[in-house]
């Protein structure tokens, strides 16, 4: 049998699960997770080295966590939407996921279309099946409701939260990839700088401590980042819209963003192995989700064409 490799794009509404199904299943903690909707605003891209056994060849298997699908209202909406469609082209399979324990499934026409309109092969993944109880009866109507759209070449209940059906995915996943090259070398695990996983860490923490549309509203960008040996220095930039909302992230006496940099700083020291020192500012950026340049200039693979561009300019000059 010989090496299977292939791209694999999970696509679902948001809050379905697909961040935690590409953690669980890369082993590491790639995308922030949290229960509010359109957590995950990039593309996020997780490589899974799969070693061979008995029946069943080795695998590279490159998945893309993609942000939740849903009809776009914004600059940064729109451009979420296109993230998702640019990911879902090209790929050699798709994974649907949705929320089987959610009591309507609102799987909105949005995705039905999505799911409608691409020929890439797919499977349906019905998660969360630990909040069933055992009364797999439920997930009927939602397999035949999906099935109606198109063919799934299987249709697998998971819980990727307690790591339940996640070998058999696996096994069906890797039998379902063409044979071919390792698409990343053995131990890159994923095509994300440390420094945007460094200000996703942070926004992860500000999700957590603010509710209602401060979330929505919120944005992370690193303004300084020396790796050392032993301590890495971070400053970083929370933009919100208003002035309201910045009185919100601060807090009475600062509190609350000491909470949220007190617990990025351990979050990102895990990740990093380092020592942090991490400071955080807050600034407001009115409509900064309507500003195409703006939204743009978030995107790290934008970030890095900038400063291959600077390094560029001062090599020349
Ligand atoms: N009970 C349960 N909760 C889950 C499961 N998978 C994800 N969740 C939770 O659902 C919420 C949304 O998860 P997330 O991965 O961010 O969803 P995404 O928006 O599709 O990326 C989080 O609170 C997760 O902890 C699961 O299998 N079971
Ligand atoms: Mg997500």
């Amino acid at each position: 049998m010989s090496f299977r490799s292939g791209f694999v794009t999970i696509i679902g509404r948001p809050n379905a699960g697909k961040s935690t199904l590409l953690n669980a299943l890369a082993g590491e903690k790639l995308a922030i997770v949290s229960p509010k909707p359109q957590t995950t605003r990039n593309r996020v891209l997780g490589v899974i080295h799969v070693p061979k056994k008995k029946g069943r060849p080795g695998a590279q298997i490159v998945l893309i966590d993609t942000p939740g699908v849903h009809r776009p209202g914004s600059s940064l909406g729109r451009k979420m939407m296109s993230e998702v469609r640019e990911a879902l082209n090209g790929c050699d399979l798709a994974l649907i996921i949705t929320d089987a324990a959610k009591k309507s499934d609102d799987a909105g026409e949005f995705l039905l279309d999505v799911v409608k309109g691409t020929k890439t092969p797919a499977f349906l993944l019905l998660n969360k099946i630990d909040l069933l109880r055992g009364e797999k009866r439920q997930l009927l109507p939602l397999i035949e409701k999906y099935s109606k759209l198109r063919d799934f070449r299987e249709v697998i209940p998971i819980s990727a939260r307690k790591r339940e059906g996640l070998d058999l995915l696996l096994d069906k996943v890797i039998h379902a990839l063409p044979e071919g090259p390792h698409y990343f070398p053995e131990g890159q695990i994923t095509d994300q700088p440390a420094r945007f996983m460094v200000s996703e860490l942070i926004r992860e923490q500000v999700l957590f401590a603010t509710s209602e549309e401060v979330p929505h509203s919120t944005t992370v960008m690193i303004e300084q980042f020396e790796e050392g040996a032993k301590l890495t220095r971070i400053a970083a930039v929370i933009y919100c819209e208003r002035e309201g909302q910045k009185r919100i992230l601060i807090g009475h006496r600062g509190e609350v963003l000491k909470k949220i940099g007190t617990a990025a700083r351990i979050e990102i020291e895990r990740m990093l192995g380092t020592k942090v020192f991490l400071e955080l500012f807050v600034k407001v950026r009115q409509n900064w989700r309507e500003s195409r340049g703006f939204v743009e200039e978030l995107d790290w693979r934008r970030q890095l064409e900038h400063l291959v561009t600077a390094e560029h300019k001062e090599n020349s000059g």
